[in-house]
C-alpha cells in the first residue's frame, strides 16, 4: 500500500501548507529563488500515545547555517525542521553552548545591556534577522516524526512546483531509515512489567505490534522508510534543483554511497560528510560524475592544560573551523543552480 495511504496525515498539516502556499507565491511574484531547506533529525515514535521513541544525533547546525547563507546569497527559504533544533539567527544565542543571559549585563543605569564584546557581532546578525523578517524571506515549519517530515516534503514540493528551477530543495536533515507503521503501533505506553496485561493486538494480522515486550525483552521490529528521494526527483519536484546529504562513518564507503545514490535518484548533487569531520570538510558528486572535496581551515586549540610534570601539553578539545563550512558550501550551490537555471532557459528556448 502506498505510504501516504497507510500513514496518518498530521493534524497541522493543512495549516503549514496555507502558510508554505502564501510565501512561495509572494516570492514567486517577485521572482526570487526560493530553497526549502531541510535540518535536524526526525522521530520515530513507538506507541500512538508516544512516551518513547527513537531519535538521532543532528542538532541542526548545517541546516541553520545553511539556511543564514541562501538568505545572505538573495534566496527566499522554507526551513523545514525539527521542533526545538536550532534556527537561523537564534542559533548563535541558543542550546547548549550559548546562553543568552551570557550576553548580557547590566549598564551603571541598572539596565539590561549586551556585553560590549559581544555587541559587533550580534548587531550584524540582528541586521541579518531583520532584514529576512521585513522581506518576509524565512518560513520555519516544523516536523517532529519522520511521519510529520515525510508528509510536509510532498506538500511543500507540490506546491513549489509553479517555481520551476527557481526552487531549490537542500535536504541536510537526517531522516530515520526505519520507522513503525501505523498498523503496527501500539495506542498505550509500552509496559515493562508483566504484572501489566499489554494489548497486543494492534499488530497487522500476520505480524505482532512493531514494538512489544516478550520474555521481558522489548522487542523493536521496524520498517524501512520508503525511499522519498526517487518520489521527489520523478514526481514531486520534477523541475527543481535537488540535493541530498549523504552522511557515513566509514570513509571508505563515503565517495561509493554519494556516486550510488546519484546514480539512483539521478538528481543533481549529493554532499557527503562524516560524522566526526563534518563541520570543516564536505565531499560534492556532482551529476556529471566529478568529486570535489571542500574543506576549511581548522583554528587553533584555544585551551592547553598543564601536565602531571609540568609541561605544557594541547588538550583533547576537537578543533573547531575558523570559517563556517557552509559560507563555502553555499555559494557552491548557488553557482550550480544559476546554471541549472540557464541550462533550462536553453532547453526551453530550443523547443
Ligand atoms: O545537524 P548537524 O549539523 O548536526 O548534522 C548535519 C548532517 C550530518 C545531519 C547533514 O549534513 C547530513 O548529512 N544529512 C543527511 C543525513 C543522511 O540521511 O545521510
Amino acid at each position: 500500500m502506498d505510504y501516504f495511504t497507510a500513514s496518518p496525515k498530521p493534524a497541522n498539516l493543512d495549516r503549514q501548507v496555507t502558510l508554505a502556499r502564501a510565501f512561495i507565491q509572494q516570492h514567486a511574484e517577485q521572482h526570487r529563488r526560493v530553497a526549502l531547506v531541510t535540518s535536524g533529525g526526525t522521530t520515530v515514535p513507538l506507541e500512538n500515545q508516544t512516551v518513547r521513541f527513537i531519535d538521532n544525533f543532528s542538532a541542526g547546525t548545517r541546516g541553520a547555517t545553511s539556511a543564514e547563507y541562501f538568505l545572505q546569497s538573495g534566496y527566499a527559504v522554507i526551513f523545514l525542521h525539527r521542533q526545538f533544533s536550532l534556527l537561523p539567527y537564534s542559533r548563535h544565542y541558543s542550546h547548549s553552548t550559548n546562553c543568552f543571559l551570557d550576553f548580557m549585563t547590566h549598564n551603571d543605569a541598572g539596565a539590561v545591556v549586551i556585553e560590549s564584546e559581544y555587541q559587533q557581532q550580534m548587531a550584524k546578525v540582528l541586521d541579518q534577522y531583520r532584514k529576512a523578517k521585513r522581506e518576509n524571506t524565512l518560513l520555519l515549519l516544523p516536523f517532529v516524526t519522520v511521519n510529520d517530515y515525510l508528509w510536509l516534503l510532498r506538500e511543500l514540493a507540490i506546491q513549489m512546483q509553479p517555481l520551476e528551477a527557481n526552487g531549490l530543495f537542500y535536504l541536510a536533515a537526517a531522516v530515520s531509515d526505519f520507522f513503525v507503521p501505523a498498523a503496527r503501533m501500539v495506542e498505550h505506553k509500552i509496559q515493562s512489567s508483566e504484572d501489566y496485561h499489554q494489548d497486543v493486538t494492534n499488530g497487522d494480522g500476520d505480524r505482532p505490534p512493531a514494538a512489544h515486550m516478550e520474555d521481558k525483552r522489548l522487542i523493536i521490529d521496524l520498517d524501512p522508510v520508503p525511499k522519498f528521494l526517487k518520489q521527489l526527483v520523478d514526481t514531486w519536484a520534477p523541475r527543481s534543483m535537488i540535493i541530498s546529504f549523504k552522511l557515513e562513518t566509514d570513509p571508505s564507503l563515503l565517495a561509493k554511497k554519494a556516486k550510488g545514490a546519484l546514480q539512483k535518484y539521478s538528481h543533481h548533487l549529493v554532499i557527503g560528510n562524516l560524522l566526526n569531520t563534518r563541520k570543516w570538510e564536505v565531499l560534492f558528486v556532482a551529476a556529471d560524475g566529478s568529486e570535489r572535496w571542500i574543506r576549511v581551515p581548522l583554528g587553533r586549540r584555544t585551551r592547553s592544560v598543564t601536565g602531571k610534570d609540568g609541561d605544557t601539553i594541547e588538550n583533547a578539545e576537537p578543533r573547531e573551523p575558523s570559517i563556517e563550512i557552509e559560507s563555502w558550501i553555499v555559494p557552491e550551490v548557488a553557482q550550480m543552480h544559476t546554471e541549472v537555471i540557464s541550462k533550462g532557459k536553453v532547453e526551453m528556448q530550443r523547443h
